[in-house]
């Protein structure tokens, strides 16, 4: 093991969309700065998710990064939703013509982050011995990192292949004449099982929760409409940053009680043929705050469930019921329902017969016994702290992220902690949860301009502890007014309640992703308000 100690001005951990973002921005104000990634390439969420049929939920031209009107010129997208190794492809790009790999230190997974008062510096280090002391750490570790993986009694025992989702393996796995189990049908599962089916000999899906699964719609892009679209690239994305989940949609049609029940139908099939997060967002204006709406849009995805689905127990199952739709976040598909007409693929609903157990050769849950090949866990993440929490955080006197958030996170605009001076959390909690490469371009504009601002008074910025509480209460005031809470008792990262033993808090900002960019705006135009700026 080697030790070495580096003064830099800026450590970024993670080289996802938003570190490689941080690290183009840091270098306009001319920082020092490193990257440090756990992966062996950039990409972040893009590198780890491999699993079959990993692909956007939003359409390519706006979830993209639009700090280079070069790049938006130059990269041409070919489908609506691009499939995982577009992606990667496109921030490879964006990364090699910025020459952002140079300062970027691969395959080093940053253990500790401790801030040492006296000369008001974080030392950070790795799991590869290095040690480094930067004045400020940005953090872009991304919202839906740090696995989860349920505690199955048993899980070792399985003497098939295991596979996580999150961790699929880069060169693919062949399923071809193999019996393959899945436990989960978020939007991470949602993906993956139609195209399994398509390749293994027999899939048996293990749902706990039934999704409110809406077609993504997917095509490749026309050339004249890539052309359109990025002609008008920067009036797109400012129609995003008008929106409350940052996406460039048209308002909704008004409150659904304003319209007949055949006239909901009907704008609801519109809706659905437009697809993906429209179908939300586009129909109905009050669709995640009044229950009737809600319920509207509800029955028309049951009923979609029921015409597409031949078989009608398995519909009936693959129905959401008692929760709200959008209360947890709702998954996109690509012939995801038209999978459950397969021959090969048997739906076992595992919230009325809970898994019991994985055997060495498949699992038992409360009423039966199941026997595959291929285990494959698709069952979501410690999301939003959990990948920060795993980081052995200290601010003050020592203190620990991971004890100051036991109760749940605490932060101001999502992106400072008091007692973490220097320390820049990108789409961190109480951050909006919306449309995540335009949020994470204005973090980075914001922080940009806050370093600037520390080196300018002191070199020192720290959230106040007044306006740290401030901002938690109107994280959880705005959420109120929703029916999110509501998908707590479905096992809802949102809620932190996906996670067993996990503070049950609504961890993300709810409040507008719009609203939430002019708060940030306001205070850094104001001279960085709710902060010190100790000398
Ligand atoms: O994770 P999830 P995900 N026994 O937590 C089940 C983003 N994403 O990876 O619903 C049995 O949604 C669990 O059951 P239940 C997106 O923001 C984006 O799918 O808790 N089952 C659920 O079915 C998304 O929301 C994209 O009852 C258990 C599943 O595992 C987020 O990532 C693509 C269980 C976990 O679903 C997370 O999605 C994919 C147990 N003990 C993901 N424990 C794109 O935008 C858990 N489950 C492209």
């Amino acid at each position: 093991m080697s030790e070495q100690q580096t003064d830099l001005d800026l450590v970024v951990i993670g080289a996802g969309f938003a570190g490689l973002a941080m690290l183009h921005r840091a270098r306009e104000s001319g920082l020092h700065t490193r990257v440090l990634e756990a992966g062996d390439g950039i990409g972040g969420t893009w590198f780890w998710n491999r699993y079959p049929g990993a692909r956007t939920d939003s359409e390519c031209y706006y979830y993209c990064l639009s700090f280079s009107p070069e790049v938006v010129a130059e990269w041409t997208w070919s489908e609506r939703y691009p499939g995982q190794p577009e992606m990667l492809r496109y921030l490879n790009f964006v990364a090699d013509k910025f020459d952002l790999k140079r300062d970027i230190t691969f395959g080093t997974r940053v253990e500790s982050a401790v801030f040492d008062e006296g000369s008001g510096t974080w030392e950070v280090t790795t799991d590869t011995g290095e040690s480094v002391r930067s004045r400020f750490v940005v953090t872009g570790l991304g919202l839906l990192t740090e696995p989860h993986i349920p505690d199955f009694p048993g899980l070792d025992s399985f003497t098939g292949e295991t596979y996580m989702t999150c961790r699929w393996p880069a060169d693919g796995v062949d399923l071809s004449g193999k019996r393959v189990g899945i436990i989960g049908t978020g939007a991470t599962g949602v993906q993956a099982i139609p195209l399994i089916a398509q390749e293994a000999a027999h899939l048996t899906v293990f749902q706990r929760t039934p999704n409110y699964v809406v077609p993504a719609q997917n095509r490749p892009m026309e050339p004249d409409e890539i052309a359109d679209l990025k002609a008008r690239h920067y009036e797109i994305l400012q129609k995003a940053r008008d929106h409350s989940f940052a996406m460039p949609f048209e308002p909704g049609h008004g409150p659904a009680g304003d319209f007949t029940a055949d006239e909901q139908r009907q704008i609801f099939e519109e809706g659905w043929k437009s697809g993906g997060f429209r179908f939300l967002f586009e129909t109905f204006d009050d669709i995640i705050v009044d229950p009737a709406a809600n319920e509207s849009a509800a029955e028309f995805i049951r009923s979609k469930i029921r015409e597409i689905v031949h078989d009608p127990a398995t519909a009936e199952l693959l129905c959401p019921k008692g929760y709200p739709y959008a209360s947890k976040r709702p998954p996109a598909g690509h012939d995801y329902y038209e999978a459950y007409n397969r021959d090969n693929i048997t739906l076992i609903d595992v919230g009325s017969a809970p898994i019991r157990e994985i055997t060495p050769t498949g699992l038992r849950t409360a009423d039966a016994s199941y026997e595959f090949d291929v285990l494959v866990l698709a069952t979501g993440f410690d999301a939003v702290t959990g990948a920060l929490t795993g980081i052995d955080i200290r601010g003050r006197d020592g203190l620990a992220l991971k004890d100051k958030w036991a109760d749940g996170p605490a932060t101001y605009l999502g992106l400072t902690v008091h007692d973490f001076p220097n320390l820049f959390t990108i789409s961190g909690p109480g951050s909006p949860f919306a449309n995540i490469p335009v949020c994470i371009e204005k973090n980075v504009e914001w922080i940009g301009r806050a370093l600037d601002h520390a080196r300018e008074h002191g070199g020192v910025l720290e959230a106040t502890a007044e306006a740290e509480a401030d901002w938690g209460r109107q994280v959880q005031e705005v959420v109120s007014g929703t029916l999110l809470p509501q998908g707590a008792k479905v096992h809802s990262w949102f809620t932190g309640t996906n996670i067993p033993g996990k503070a049950p808090v609504v961890n993300v900002w709810f409040g507008g992703a719009n609203n939430y960019f002019a708060a940030c705006d306001t205070i850094a135009d104001k001279g960085f308000g709710g902060f010190t700026t100790p000398g």
